[in-house]
């Protein structure tokens, strides 16, 4: 069975939004014309409690965009953002939820950040949404979202490396691009074995 996943489209994410990706909110439209097609549509939202350890305004001295060394590992700062009940981390207004059977909420660990949905980038803690797919026998994702180097390229890896078909719908997501970190993670996700598909050609397949 195939699953729509769609990562993390919420205002904050999108222009006006405190972490906004460029055009963000371009996949609206797009994301929408899908979700009525695919039998299980599945969501993600980034929920992080205030003065989570991911934000700059957690580290003194520290600036948005600056890496630091977490427990785990380097850590991307962020401005604030997704702050649990704001409306930051709501979904964009337009974004049609009538047909999602799951939200899933990451990142709500404070000192713990996490990109992908199946892992927290501790790369250890698992947010259950492996067993999710499983036990309702989903093996093929068509993913979708913000943002396509983050959050979107991370779930992918994860989805892979757990024996999932991936495909990434391509004008269904947007990036943050830091340093060229678009064009790194198409690579990534398509060396990884990843297929990039148009949401031309999924609709004219659903
Ligand atoms: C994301 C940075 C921080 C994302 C979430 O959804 O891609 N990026 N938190
Ligand atoms: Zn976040």
């Amino acid at each position: 069975m195939d699953a729509l996943l769609v990562v993390d489209v919420q205002n904050d994410f999108c222009p006006g939004g405190s972490l906004a990706v460029p055009d963000g909110d371009h996949v609206v439209p797009v994301i929408n014309r899908l979700s009525s097609l695919f039998e299980v549509v599945l969501h993600t939202q980034d929920w992080h409690p205030a003065g989570h350890l991911s934000f700059a305004s957690s580290h003194k001295g520290k600036n948005a965009y600056d890496v630091v060394a977490l427990d785990y590992g380097k850590q991307v700062l962020w401005p604030d953002h997704c702050v649990q009940g704001t409306d930051g981390a709501a979904f964009h207004p337009d974004l049609d939820l009538k047909r999602s059977q799951l939200v899933l909420r990451k990142g709500f660990r404070r000192k713990i950040d996490s990109y992908s949905a199946f892992y927290e980038n501790d790369q250890k803690t698992v947010t259950g949404l492996r067993g999710y797919l499983e036990n309702r026998g989903i093996s093929t994702l068509y993913v979708t979202g913000l943002a396509a180097d983050f959050c979107v390229k991370w779930t992918v890896l994860d989805a892979m490396k757990e024996g999932f078909q991936v495909n990434v719908v391509e004008d269904a997501v947007r990036g943050i691009d830091l340093d060229g970190s678009l064009e790194q993670a198409w690579q990534e996700m398509v060396g990884a074995g990843a297929r990039k598909i148009s949401s031309d050609t999924l609709l004219h397949q659903l």
